[in-house]
């Protein structure tokens, strides 16, 4: 039995349609830059936000109507929403999908029991995935709801929660190998420190370090060839996260000899908590060569905390596009929607204008970019902004070939440098004649 039963496949019906469950922007099969639009976007739904959301905030309690969970609770629970959510996916066209050991199946009493579950879903998954083609993009270990996380996990100040946590990693990556997963993220929901007074973050950085280099070895052992992708967050739900921003976790992975095996997994709302744009995050890691993947999203400009929406905003989208497209495209990553519905939008159907939303969003955002890069205007004016460095003196410097004595004497023969307007309202213009 379906649990959408009057939803079908949602079509692409251009921009002219009207039906609220149909894409006015994503064409799948559409050209772009020589690729289809699926295969630029690598649209991937997560588990967690879709089937487990239930609209619980620090003052209510779930809200979320789901016919298919009555009566049902712990692994009959979970194996009743394995079907629903592969449902939504196909229905919705979503290549991937993404999810944390603990939302697909639930924390069982011994770690012993917790494996077992796990792997009574995992069958369960890889039936789904089998019948309807829809892959894994990353998995994850939940390393931050259970008390034993409570300081932390591969920070945390006790050694025998370290090895809980890489238990825990330890599973999911054998599964996540097993799904065929392209990835496998970590995001340090406790990897911080709530007080100084108590934390020695000099050897706290030390052992996550540590976590991830066994990650790393174990993950050549069992043969997993996924990327490792590290996800940046500045706090929430401690006071400051050692994963901080992009440039935090590179600095952290270049110090520890990490560098070659993690990725960056962008999250929008957790670059804007770091205050930062996504833009600014996606460069950041860009130019590393380290942009992996992203979590799709968006926070509330009113609000300070994890918001977690889906993103509609087309600025920002066609920011995120210019950067993968720049950058070479996704590989192994996509555009996981990490977002969930607002507590106020209960009912099922709201999973659907939700991701709906976000997908063609991001359709615009890849079109547009498309667009801007096709018009070229903007990237001559960068080049030309630029150009005293492609020949003379500016190529000496980028060369390596002259130093402070030379480039004195240039100053003193050349003057006072020409000064250019860098005309950024001239350039958001030119911008918005294609959004
Ligand atoms: C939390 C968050 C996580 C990670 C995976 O803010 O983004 O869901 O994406 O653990
Ligand atoms: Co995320």
């Amino acid at each position: 039995m379906p649990a959408f039963p009057d939803i079908a496949k949602i079509a692409y019906e251009g921009p002219q349609s009207k039906n609220p469950l149909a894409f006015k922007h994503y064409d799948a099969n559409a050209l772009i830059e020589g690729k289809t639009m699926a295969e630029h976007l690598r649209f991937s739904v997560v588990y967690w936000h879709t089937m487990c959301g239930n609209g619980t905030d620090m003052f209510g309690w779930g809200t979320a109507q789901r016919p298919w969970e009555a009566g049902l609770s712990g692994i009959d629970l979970a194996k009743a929403r394995v079907p629903v959510f592969f449902e939504i996916c196909e229905k919705l066209g979503a290549p991937y999908y993404a999810f944390h050991d603990r939302d697909v199946a639930p924390h069982g009493a011994t770690l012993k029991q917790s494996n077992q579950w796990l792997d009574t879903i995992v069958k369960l998954l890889k039936a789904q995935q089998k019948k309807t083609g829809i892959k894994l993009l990353w998995g994850t270990a939940q390393l931050f709801a259970h008390p034993r996380y409570a300081h932390g996990a591969a920070t945390s100040c006790d050694a025998n929660a370290f090895a809980y946590a890489t238990a825990q990693v330890k599973k999911a990556l054998e599964v996540t190998h097993e799904l065929g997963g392209e990835g496998y993220t970590f995001w340090g929901g406790r990897e911080g420190y709530s007080s100084l007074w108590n934390t020695d973050m000099k050897r706290e950085l030390e052992h996550l370090a540590k976590f991830l280099h066994m990650a790393v070895a174990y993950k050549k052992e069992i043969g997993f060839k996924g990327q490792f992708y590290i996800e940046p967050k500045p706090k929430e739900p401690t006071k400051h996260q050692y994963d901080s921003d992009a440039a935090a976790c590179l600095n952290f992975l270049r110090e520890y000899d990490l560098i070659d095996h993690l990725k960056l997994n962008l999250e929008t709302n957790h670059a804007t908590l770091a205050g930062h744009s996504m833009q600014h995050e996606m460069e950041v890691a860009g130019a590393a060569g380290a942009l992996g993947s992203i979590d799709a999203n968006t926070g509330d400009l009113m609000l300070g905390w994890d918001t977690d929406q889906f993103p509609t905003d087309i600025y920002l989208t066609t920011q995120c596009m210019l950067s993968v497209l720049k950058y070479g495209g996704f590989t192994t990553g996509g555009v996981n929607f990490d977002a969930k519905v607002r507590r106020e939008s209960f009912e099922p159907v709201d999973l659907f204008h939700a991701h709906i939303g976000g997908m063609d969003a991001f359709a615009r955002g890849l079109k547009i970019a498309a667009a801007i890069r096709a018009d070229g205007r903007l990237d001559a004016f960068v080049k030309n902004r630029y150009r005293t460095w492609d020949s003379g003196i500016g190529k000496d410097i980028e060369k390596g070939k002259i130093g402070f004595k030379q480039l004195e004497a240039h100053a003193l023969k050349f003057g006072e440098p020409k000064l250019e307007s860098g005309r950024q309202e001239f350039l958001e213009n030119l911008i918005n004649e294609f959004i």
